[in-house]
């Protein structure tokens, strides 16, 4: 359960970081389980989302030189990651953000490697999934040490609040807001360095971005999502085996079309 500070602090600002939900034994299995996942599954690394994004938050000569590994779906590969999205700790943090009922909706690692691990561009999570209302919460679980210049997530204070806004969206890029207006160089954000265990608990309204990991270190962080179960997602099928999975309280009949097998 998080302190009525820590609820207001999430409603003001659209983020807030929480130590402590994890002990230290579940952190290492769960760091080492994924770092087993990346080298049973991924042994590739990507450069990271795609985009002429790329233009704007790096230099000429190394917009093509970035890497990234992203993994969808761990606990398809390990079931320490099936069990933390009925974690007590994180979901009881959850339910003081967002109520008594909670669905879980998807989780993937972020991983930046070492030196030129990937940036990400000023966006909301909003134009990934979007849903018919405010109450979604991207919880970013740190595997690692995480200081600023290994490409910590950045957010925005306040920017929740203005719902979704339009990105720049097609199939040459992901999401991103147009660059001249949303810019680490024209937007203030706030750096949000964390420790391994460390859990940021994001609206999926709140712009935020990162910069590249510029440490010889890995920076593993998994972003796991979940909504209330009111919430439907708009423009997909409704068959997805995304939000169905309760992992706190009930799902009530008008909540959901009634899906049969
Ligand atoms: O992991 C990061 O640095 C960026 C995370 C992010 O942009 C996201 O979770 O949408």
């Amino acid at each position: 359960m998080l302190s009525r500070e820590q609820v207001s602090a999430y409603h003001r600002d659209g983020f807030l970081k929480v130590g402590g939900l994890f002990s230290d034994d579940e952190v290492a299995e769960l760091e080492s389980e994924m770092r087993w996942i990346v080298d049973e599954w991924w042994g590739e690394d990507s450069i990271g989302w795609r985009g002429p994004w790329r233009d704007h938050y790096l230099p000429p000569g190394e917009q093509k030189n970035t890497k990234a590994v992203f993994i969808s779906n761990p606990q398809y590969y390990s079931a320490v990651w099936g069990h933390i999205i009925f974690h007590p700790g994180l979901i009881g943090a959850l339910q003081s953000l967002i109520g008594e009922n909670i669905v879980w909706h998807h989780t993937i690692l972020h991983g930046k490697p070492p030196e030129r691990g990937t940036p990400f561009p000023m966006h909301q999570d909003y134009p990934f999934y979007p849903h018919n209302g405010p109450n979604f919460v991207d919880c970013l679980l740190h595997l690692d040490h995480t200081p600023i210049d290994s490409g910590c997530l950045q957010a925005v204070p306040g920017s929740h609040q203005g719902g979704p806004l339009e990105h720049i969206t097609g199939d040459h890029t992901r999401p991103y807001l147009p660059p001249d207006t949303y810019h680490p160089d024209l937007l203030s954000s706030k750096a949000i360095p964390a420790t391994a265990g460390d859990v940021i608990f994001f609206s999926y309204y709140t712009i935020h971005w990162s910069d590249v990991n510029q440490t010889d270190q890995w920076r593993k962080s998994v972003r796991i999502g979940f909504h209330t179960p009111e919430m439907r997602p708009i423009g997909i099928d409704q068959q997805t085996p995304n939000n169905r999975l309760l992992v706190a309280g009930v799902k009530f009949h008008d909540q959901e079309p009634k899906l049969t097998y």
